[in-house]
């Protein structure tokens, strides 16, 4: 395969890790955990791996040899930066505990352990992908591991391969699914350990146990790259607003994160729409108060940031797209029907408030709506073109103030959309260092003998051999949620903290940068040179911890 000299110099890095993993560790156990809510109904779903105590490593002057173990490895869901450093991590710990040791990974996400389709991951396969982007190693995939059947099927193969730990790489979902997959093994005594892995660059798999999800910081830098390059094209023509839509499925951590690096005029974010019960006409309306006073200034351009979930949030869509989700689960018969018949249905079947929200949006999003869901029940909301949605409303918003005489400028609008443009970026020295400590982490809790964890590496904004590695155990960041019409056990999901230091650092700045142009260029991602350049974790982490 051919290699850009970039890819050759790189693919020398050597991830630094946490200095208590570069030798033997024993796991040091904290007290015995809870739920983060819903404690009586979680427990009682998980009995075998429920209040189970967090783990720490530490230095271990005995240590005892190692014997040789297979183990099993699965990208699930959305890719994100560093995920073949969690592998390459991976494959160097289990060779530590001894070098006879496998890797075996399951094909194109969960679907490869109940299809039985894997490969051995060997010496020369890992080092061709040490410190690159992508989940092209295995492929990823969203298959849901949820049944029993699943379960046994995926046993077999797990038995005829003589794997006795499976790592799950992956977010919300796939960890919660890992710690289902974890209970029932330990119930039948299958003799199996699962371990998760935080990823998605999303950013909200994440708690007081679990500073970051891997992916979010490369993620980050590169679309604020982008948005900085955009910011500096748009303040040398001054003849458009950018309205830039970016990933992020539900919480807009991407969007709070990328305006605290860039500085743009207008930041949505979704959790404070919400808190706050603005309607679509309420955030249409404070785009285009800013776009009339900035054209008082002569400024007839600008940069509007979009996080990818804001529909979801917007209250009446939210009560809408939770209707929807009862229907369409009380009516499984709707899968077998058009598109038409469903979405005819769905109309006739809505309580009025929620018909009439439907009917308000355009026919093309009100069919997103209804139609398009991922297979966790997920609305697909990267298909959903927020950006020209809301720049059409605000064109029309201000021909009403400029025939009011509330608008006396030029409003000429262009979309983005950026997401799978930072996916498969080469991880940031942050993300290739937290990645392969990850992996090499989840040696450790294999070794340990414990399941139903996650990998953890904490004191994220230390240098990376300050890190403090250790397990946390699944069921202490769950609740029950209601999904596809059933209340279930899932992993809490972190949105943006309307009381945290990011936001509100945001916050403080953001009429400053609505009306002035403060843009700050953050330029590409830095591999080499000092630290001050390479090393830096995001801002979010940053003031999350200075907030502490
Ligand atoms: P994960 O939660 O699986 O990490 O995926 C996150 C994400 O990148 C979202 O930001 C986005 O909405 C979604 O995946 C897109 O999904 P797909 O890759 O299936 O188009």
């Amino acid at each position: 395969m051919k290699k850009s000299a970039l890819q050759k110099a790189r693919a020398a890095y050597q991830p630094k890790l946490p200095i208590v993993l570069t030798g033997p560790v024993k796991a040091v156990e904290g007290k015995p955990t809870e739920s983060v809510a819903d404690q009586a109904e979680i427990k009682a779903l998980f009995p075998n791996t429920y209040g189970l105590p967090e783990l720490k490593f530490e230095k271990n002057a005995n240590p005892t040899a190692g014997r040789p173990i297979n183990v099993g490895v699965i990208l699930s869901g959305g890719q994100a930066p560093g995920g073949h450093n969690v592998i390459s991590g991976l494959f160097d710990g289990i060779k530590k505990i001894h070098r006879d040791s496998r890797l075996y990974g399951f094909l194109m996400g969960p679907g490869g352990l109940v299809d039985h389709k894997y490969m051995e991951l060997t010496a020369p396969i890992i080092n061709e992908y040490r410190n690159t982007g992508g989940f092209d190693i295995i492929g990823s995939g969203r298959t849901k591991l949820e049944t029993k059947e699943q379960f046994d099927k995926g046993l077999e193969i797990l038995r005829e391969l003589d794997i006795k730990a499976l790592v799950i790489i992956g977010g919300d979902d796939s960890n919660t699914n890992a710690a289902i997959l974890a209970e029932y093994y330990k119930e039948i005594g299958a003799g199996v350990q699962v371990i998760g892995c935080p990823k998605t660059i999303d950013g909200d798999l994440k708690n007081s146990q679990i500073e970051t999800s891997f992916g979010f910081d490369t993620a980050t830098k590169v679309y604020s790259e982008v948005i900085g390059n955009i910011q500096r094209d748009c303040n040398s023509a001054k003849k458009y607003w950018h309205f830039i839509k970016l990933m992020g499925r539900s919480a807009s951590h991407i969007a709070l994160e990328c305006a605290l690096q860039t500085q743009p005029n207008i930041c949505i974010i979704s959790e404070e729409v919400e808190a706050k019960n603005l309607s679509l006409d309420d955030v249409v309306a404070n785009i285009a108060n800013t776009v009339a006073a900035r054209a008082e200034n002569g400024d007839n351009f600008g940069i509007v940031l979009i996080p990818e979930g804001l529909i979801e949030f917007i209250p009446a869509i939210k009560s809408l797209i939770r209707e929807l989700n009862d229907v369409l689960a009380e009516h499984p018969d709707l899968a077998t029907k058009s598109a038409d018949e469903i979405f005819a249905f769905i109309k006739a079947n809505l309580s009025a408030d929620n018909a009439a929200t439907l009917a308000s949006l355009p026919e093309k999003v009100a069919r997103q709506l209804c139609l398009d869901r991922d297979p966790h029940g997920n609305v697909q909301v990267s298909l959903i073109e927020t950006e020209k949605l809301l720049s059409e409303m605000v064109a029309k918003k201000l021909d009403e103030m400029a025939k009011d005489g509330k608008f006396n400028g030029k409003f000429s609008a262009l979309h983005h959309f950026f997401g799978y443009e930072g996916r498969c970026a080469d991880p940031s020295n942050f993300d290739a260092d937290y990645c392969y400590a990850l992996g090499f982490n989840a040696t450790c809790l294999i070794n340990s003998g414990v399941t139903g964890y996650m990998s953890s590496v904490r004191n994220l904004t230390k240098p990376s051999v300050q890190w403090v590695a250790g397990g946390i155990p699944i069921t202490m960041m769950m609740n029950m949620e209601r999904r596809n019409g059933a209340m279930k056990p899932v992993i809490q999901k972190a949105l943006v903290d309307l009381d945290g230091a990011p936001f509100k650092k945001f916050a403080s700045q953001r009429d400053d940068w609505a009306v002035n142009t403060c843009y700050v260029y953050p330029g590409p991602i830095q591999y080499f040179g000092p630290a001050e350049v390479c090393d830096q974790p995001s801002l979010t982490l940053k003031y999350e911890h200075q907030g502490k």
